[in-house]
């Protein structure tokens, strides 16, 4: 049978000083405030980690919603044109596949290098960034016209989540949108690229499509949200037991 004893003559663990005298009402009262302020405390520390490294530092203008090109940085050859538009025809309409605008990127009449836009930022492990492009082929083999969405790590390429050329899609021919993702392994600061060129030589360039949402953290962001709650509750319990251990109460 449970027995509680609150000033007991003959505590189970000896009490502090301020226990002594029976004043066990006022001391519950300052133990349990004392108790919420350290739960409280080691409850933000938990969730300030987890939201420092399992969230993703949402990229500036991602969806290109503020009309123009804010956040990224142009790299364009000869010729090239650099806009965001919300709706464009070319053997097909196009229309933003997210909110009111996309980048429209166009080859220009380089062949060295592409028109590229890129943008640079902390990506944790684990974090899936998603998007949508569209390549509209204006040339035919043997120039093979080219695009594509690349991740950098300064400047070497760790991935491209996608990419078309005239070979795949045919001579004069165009995509619809089609969405890509891709998951980070290690958090680092990678660089999103998006690029359009010229194949073969430096004339009737192609044009490409990108757009893309807010990027969203991963359910384990959520997972460990959770173990920081459950962390929270367990060490609440462990207190709480201790100050009834202190007022020498018993469970036997
Ligand atoms: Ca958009
Ligand atoms: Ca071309």
């Amino acid at each position: 049978m449970k027995t509680a004893y609150r000033c007991s003559p003959f505590p189970r663990v000896p009490p502090r000083p301020y226990f002594s005298g029976c004043t066990s009402t006022s001391i519950h009262v300052s133990e349990e405030e004392i108790t919420m302020k350290k739960r409280s405390v080691i409850f933000a520390i938990i969730l300030t980690f987890c939201l420092a490294t399992h969230s993703f530092a949402a990229l500036n203008n991602s969806g290109f919603e503020s009309g123009d090109t804010t956040g990224w940085t142009i790299s364009s050859v000869p010729d090239a044109t650099v806009t965001t538009v919300g709706t464009y025809y070319s053997g097909q309409g196009y229309q933003a596949p997210l909110n009111d605008y996309f980048l429209q990127l166009s080859a220009g009449s380089g062949t060295s290098g592409a028109t590229t836009a890129s943008q640079t930022t902390w990506v944790a492990a684990g974090t899936t960034i998603n998007g949508f492009a569209t390549f509209d082929g204006q040339d035919q083999l043997p120039n093979n016209d080219f695009a594509f969405v690349r991740i950098l790590l300064g400047a070497t390429q760790v991935a491209e989540p996608w990419s078309k050329d005239i070979s795949l899609v045919g001579d004069y021919l165009n995509t619809a949108w089609e969405p890509w993702s891709w998951t980070a392994t290690a958090s680092d600061n990678y660089t999103l690229q998006y690029g359009v060129g010229n194949g073969g030589d430096n004339s009737v360039p192609s044009y490409a499509g990108f757009d893309m949402s807010s990027p969203i953290p991963e359910p384990s962001t959520y997972m460990y949200v959770l173990l920081a709650i459950a962390l929270g509750a367990v060490e609440h319990a462990r207190r709480k037991m201790n100050v009834r251990k202190q007022k020498g109460e018993s469970y036997v």
